[in-house]
């Protein structure tokens, strides 16, 4: 037992191993445990994110909030509302005992009358949270600006028919980049939460475009200008709350940044229900990314394979992070990113503890993916197999092709003569899959199964 608003957990969670019927331990997660030579907390970077934890009450679009959180009744003072809220909340990062956490500015200081009374409030809330940090010794993952609450935004931020509204946007990204670099935050995430449209019928898409392009090269110059050293990162989705959102998915964002020369700029923030929302996996948008250098870092959470919506339940598939985390170790492993839980209680979760078991539960996940992932590195053989797909481009004929020395001319000569005579070979997917699966499973014993011959 301890003092604070969650009592009935002791601090800080602890390692129980799968043998503890403690709910209040990890089963897996051990943040000292090195795999493939780093430890497995620099590996994870885990953040909890403050909107869905501690700014929502639980409601639905049906029904009003269920959840225990005293700092969002009514008629409270929002700077004393404010501090109960961060009391609560550093509480219980430095409780679960992971490193990060991640925040939007409405998240902790509610918008005032005037710009200059949000923009004290936001200070006054940042302040306190630079206490609570030094505190505990949490860091800052990523701060990002809600530009898609208040009602000016109905029409997107960036994205709006009025200038005004951009620039009352562009004010306040200023004001949250900057305060993330206050706090050291090692990223800054824009999610363009209402850049798209509702109807083409009022929409000029060449025109939003632009728009969208110019501010986020403001952003990025004036990062560089205060010389904040995070990594502004995008986060696609593909719809909702608009009908059509531009950062649509990985390749489309990736596109976008390279028409307007930012590639070098931004990096994708990739959530796992975004990319099922788009019609992808997760394991794909990852993997995208990675191909294309452009990771930054992850959003954890999951759908709910019956509904198209955003559902952002807690992550319990070790067999789908499995494959996510697969490729972010083959590309080296994040850098500035982390798995931020992106992800919220079920409204009937009434209990404080509630909280706590979410997030165990997809620590844990995500801890036995990437031992299952490392597993799948060290024994090689996808890796192995994949190369010997491929090996006939490390040959004279591949590399003439990619080389650009091989004309039409000189390829259709060598068919007709007979010295190129194609045979189909297996992608062996199935036997993939097996590899894939021997390690999962095996993954929770500490001697994994080991390197296996598959000729
Ligand atoms: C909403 C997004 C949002 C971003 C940050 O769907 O996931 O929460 O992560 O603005
Ligand atoms: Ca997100
Ligand atoms: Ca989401």
């Amino acid at each position: 037992m301890s003092d604070g608003f969650f009592k009935d957990v002791a601090q800080p969670i602890s390692f129980g191993g799968l043998d503890s019927n403690d709910p209040l331990t990890y089963k897996v997660y051990e943040p000292d445990r090195l795999v493939l030579g780093k430890r497995m907390e620099e590996h994870l970077r885990i953040a909890v994110c403050m909107w869905h934890s501690f700014a929502s009450p639980g409601e639905d679009m049906f029904g009003s909030g269920t959840f225990d959180r005293p700092w969002l009744g009514d008629g409270l003072d929002p700077i004393a509302a404010g501090r109960a809220k961060l009391d609560a909340a550093f509480e219980f990062v430095a409780k679960l005992g992971v490193p990060y956490f991640c925040f939007h500015d409405r998240d902790i200081a509610p918008e005032g009358r005037t710009f200059a009374e949000t923009k004290a409030r936001l200070e006054a809330m940042v302040d306190y949270a630079g206490e609570h940090m030094a505190r505990t010794g949490v860091k800052l993952l990523w701060g990002t600006a809600n530009l898609f609450g208040h009602p000016r935004y109905a029409a997107g931020a960036a994205t709006n028919p009025d200038p005004e509204v951009f620039a009352y946007a562009a004010a306040q990204v200023k004001l949250v980049l900057e305060a993330t670099q206050r706090l050291g935050g090692e990223n800054y995430v824009l999610w363009g939460g209402r850049e798209g449209y509702d109807t083409l019928l009022n929409t000029d898409l060449a025109r939003e475009e632009t728009q969208l392009a110019r501010f986020l090269s403001l952003v990025a110059e004036h990062k560089h200008r205060i010389g904040f050293k995070g990594t502004l990162l995008i986060e696609p989705k593909p719809h909702e709350p608009t009908k059509h959102q531009y950062d649509h998915d990985a390749a489309i964002v990736h596109g976008f940044l390279v028409r307007h020369g930012l590639a070098g700029e931004f990096r994708l923030n990739i959530e796992a229900n975004h990319a099922t929302l788009s019609g992808h996996s997760f394991h794909h948008e990852i993997a995208y990314a990675v191909a294309n250098d452009i990771l930054g870092s992850i959003d954890a959470n999951r759908g709910d394979y019956q509904n198209g919506w955003d559902t952002d339940q807690f992550p319990n598939s070790v067999d789908e992070l499995a494959l996510a985390m697969y490729e972010i170790l083959r590309g080296g492993g994040l850098t500035t990113g982390g798995f931020n839980f992106d992800a919220k209680l079920r409204r009937q979760s009434l209990d404080r503890s509630d909280l706590f078991h979410g997030h165990i539960g997809g620590i844990d996940t995500l801890a036995r993916a990437l031992l299952a992932a490392a597993a799948i590195i060290e024994e090689g053989a996808l890796e192995r197999l994949r190369g010997e797909r491929y090996a006939g481009w490390a040959g004279e004929l591949g590399t003439s092709i990619t080389s650009g020395r091989a004309t039409l001319d000189e390829l259709e000569r060598k068919v007709a003569t007979g010295a190129i005579d194609p045979k189909p070979v297996s992608g062996r997917q199935e036997l993939l899959e097996n590899v894939v699966n021997r390690q999962i499973w095996a993954s929770g014993s500490r001697a994994g199964a080991g390197a296996a011959k598959i000729g």
